[in-house]
């Protein structure tokens, strides 16, 4: 990336800015399945200012979910999926019109679900399907299960390749990954953490995109940054910016999934700093991040300045393009009889 791109972005912040009625683009965040919801309800909570909609079969979920518009969807059979994807979907299908309406008029969809069980894993695809007709930019973001889940993992690995399919791009976080970092906490605790995490990445992006940048990320770019069928995953860290390299390293030693780096053919990065921030803290820390991937990155930034940052940066990155092991791992995993009962 050389300087002169940077000063670009810089000017078309000014004369954008100049024009004060710049519509900030309609966002909503889908929850989908117990996961999905519980990640749109925590997020709520934590003053996410983004209309919200809760997706499930199970209707004891929906009704303690906090979320803006709850959708309830019906199986063929009346009762939950009972891990069944292929009802996940079905039930989504029937409630297509009641979709579509909802996500009407939308630019950026964010459908977020825990990978592994019937309805996230059924449902979400077609949600993104249906949000893409609508001409939505569409930001699957997953989690996957935890590896001990075994036909959890299987379920998870087709539901991914379709969600990939019918999403702009698919962010990915490993449940693995929470046993390194509170490897003590009971189990819906690290699902606490994981939900934040998400719900963390859904509301930087909105942040990137709603509030006032000194070099801003709009819907073009995010467009052009996220291609369709992508897989991607972020890199969050904080530092002084006096040591760019370390919090760059920081963060890519703590990825949240299992990844290949050199693969990222693309990085989507976000940084915010304090008023005294010089441009060429923000320019090295870019530069930095570019240097630990292929040639040629995709790259685009954007920077905003907010003042209780003071000497510190925080950077967001999403590396698009990775490849992930989780997917090219094949472990055959003995299906159950299909009538199998427990007596
Ligand atoms: N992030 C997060 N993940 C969860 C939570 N509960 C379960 N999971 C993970 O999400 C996966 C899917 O579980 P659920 O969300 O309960 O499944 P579902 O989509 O509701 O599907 P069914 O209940 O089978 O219809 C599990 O394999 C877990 O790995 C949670 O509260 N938060
Ligand atoms: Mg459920």
């Amino acid at each position: 990336m050389s300087l002169s791109y940077i000063l670009r972005r810089v000017s078309e912040y000014t004369e954008s800015d100049m024009h004060f009625d710049v519509q900030n683009p309609n966002i909503v965040v889908v929850g989908v399945g117990g996961s999905g919801c519980n990640t749109v309800s925590r997020m709520k909570r934590l003053g996410l200012e983004v209309p919200t909609i809760a997706v499930n079969t199970d209707m004891v979920n929906l009704r303690m979910v906090d979320a803006d518009k709850k959708i309830y969807l019906k199986t063929r059979t009346g009762r939950s999926t009972g891990g069944h994807v292929e009802e996940g979907e079905a039930s989504a299908l029937m409630a297509r019109d009641y979709l579509e309406r909802s996500l009407e008029g939308s630019d950026i969809v964010f459908i977020t679900t825990g990978l592994g069980g019937g309805t996230g894993t059924g449902a979400t695809p077609v949600i993104a399907d249906i949000a893409r007709k609508l001409g939505a930019l569409v930001i699957s973001i997953v989690s996957l299960p935890f590896e001990i889940e075994n036909m959890h993992v299987k379920r998870a690995r087709e539901g991914l390749k379709k969600i990939m399919e019918y999403s702009n791009t698919v962010i990915v976080l490993e449940n693995e990954k929470l046993l390194d970092i509170v490897p003590n906490k009971p189990l819906n605790e690290a699902f606490m953490v994981m939900d934040q995490l998400i719900s963390y990445t859904i509301m930087s992006f909105v942040d990137m995109i709603t509030k006032p940048s000194l070099i801003n990320i709009d819907l073009a770019d995010l467009r052009y940054m996220l291609e369709r069928g992508n897989l991607s995953t972020i890199l969050i860290s904080e530092g002084e910016i006096d040591d760019v390299r370390r919090i760059v390293t920081d963060a890519l030693n703590n990825p949240l999934m299992n990844i290949d780096y050199s693969t990222a053919n693309g990085a989507l990065i976000h940084i915010t700093v304090g008023e005294d921030a010089s441009l060429n803290t923000i320019y090295s820390t870019v530069d930095t991040i570019s240097s630990f991937m292929r040639r040629d990155p995709k790259i685009t930034m954007g920077a905003r300045i907010d003042p209780e940052y003071g000497n510190r940066m925080r950077i967001l990155v999403v590396l698009t393009g990775i490849k992930v092991p989780f997917m090219e791992k094949v472990r055959e995993i003995p299906e159950l009889e299909e009538d199998f009962e427990v007596r």
